[in-house]
């Protein structure tokens, strides 16, 4: 545990925690901008509560399951097999041999990187709490919502089913998203394909699973006091499938039986994890899991692209497919629209697996 303490050193009696969030979000730089201020101890709303803080530590040595999907063509019962295990017992994996070129997942990477260190007046251009265009530069999708915010700023775009203004798009990075997106579609398609075959449902069942997909290009500054607060909560995702690219620096954990497992890079490899929706519409064949990142301790910033896959019609109902319930096997969620679910997500923090619950039977 750090020994200094977060600034602004004041009372608890003088210091408005309101009024510091708004500050801070008024200067439209985020986390990076306060880096870059040349601070060494972190605001005080940036301190998570002791629950949080106590388990930060605890770590099982256990790895999360990794797929090829080279064998797909030669040996496909046997990839379907490895993911229907992966996506029923921990709920992420990594798959390696997906196709990508290892140029693009580095390009990729490095534009995001480009993006979050350009000068502040090109950064504070983007910077919206509102997805009005179909782009935003934020940090804490929840800063006003959280009891504490996260060590982390993040760049939203809609990619589907109508995607941002490709001008829109911050040029330093526009030509890389792009191509990203086509390829998580190539590769998310491939994805459902697999995992709704693992429930015995055909591999067109969940194809329209990918048409709603909005990327955020994380950027996690250098942390000073990284035992206070971490770079992302302890969260589930709501969609349908999440498609990760991370940096080389670590910090991803993931909660199993065991405790919490880190989510080691392994070069070249996509994580991929099942999202709330996936959990739900399956009746919990397969699971979505409580996932966070650790504040960054390293000498440089980590840096992370997912991509979100959702159903693209909000007024869709779902809930437990039929071919998946039965006398034995009764649904354990009611139905309900996309867009309920999602309106539900926003209204709270990003504070685990809490979501699913709304709609339990
Ligand atoms: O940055 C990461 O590795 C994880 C990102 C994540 O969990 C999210 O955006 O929901």
């Amino acid at each position: 545990m750090s020994t200094t303490s977060p600034s602004p050193p004041v009372s608890a009696a003088t210091y408005d925690r309101a009024e510091a969030v708004k500050q801070f979000d008024n200067t439209k730089l985020g986390v990076k901008g306060l880096i870059d201020s040349g601070i060494k101890t972190i605001p005080s709303f940036f301190v998570h509560p002791p629950e949080t803080l106590s388990d930060l530590n605890s770590r099982s040595q256990s790895n999360i399951p990794t797929v090829d999907l080279s064998a797909i063509s030669s040996s496909r019962a046997t990839v379907v097999d490895n993911i229907r295990r992966a996506a029923s017992t921990v709920g992420f994996f990594q798959v390696i041999n997906h196709g990508i070129p290892p140029e693009l997942l580095h390009r990729t990477l490095a534009a995001m990187k480009s993006f979050h260190e350009q000068p502040p007046e090109q950064r504070s251009q983007v910077y919206r709490r509102e997805m009005g265009r179909g782009v935003s530069y934020i940090s804490n999708v929840d800063l006003f919502q959280s009891k504490a915010a996260s060590w982390r700023d993040t760049l939203q775009v809609r990619l589907g089913p109508v995607a941002a203004d490709r001008e829109e798009v911050p040029e330093v990075c526009r030509e890389e998203v792009l191509e990203w997106d086509k390829e998580v579609v190539r590769v998310g398609e491939v994805l459902l394909g697999l995992l709704s075959e693992g429930l015995g449902l055909g591999a067109e069942r969940f194809r329209e699973l990918v048409e709603g997909r909005v990327m955020v290009g994380h950027y996690y500054p250098f942390c000073p006091q990284p035992d206070l607060t971490v770079g992302l909560n302890s969260h589930a995702d709501p969609g349908a499938l999440t498609v990760l690219l991370q940096d080389h620096v670590g910090g991803l954990q993931v909660r199993t039986k065991e405790g919490w497992v880190d989510v080691k890079p392994v070069p070249g490899a996509l994580v991929i994890n099942i999202g709330d929706l996936l959990q739900i519409i399956s009746n919990e064949e397969y699971k979505s899991a409580d996932h966070r990142v650790l504040a960054n301790s390293s000498g440089e910033p980590r840096v992370s692209v997912a991509v979100f896959l959702n159903p693209s019609n909000r007024e869709k109902i779902f809930g437990p497919l039929s071919e998946l319930t039965s006398a034995e096997k009764p649904a354990l969620y009611r139905n309900f629209t996309f867009n309920e679910f999602m309106t539900r997500f926003f209204k709270k923090e990003l504070d685990g697996k809490s979501l699913t619950n709304f709609f339990r039977i």
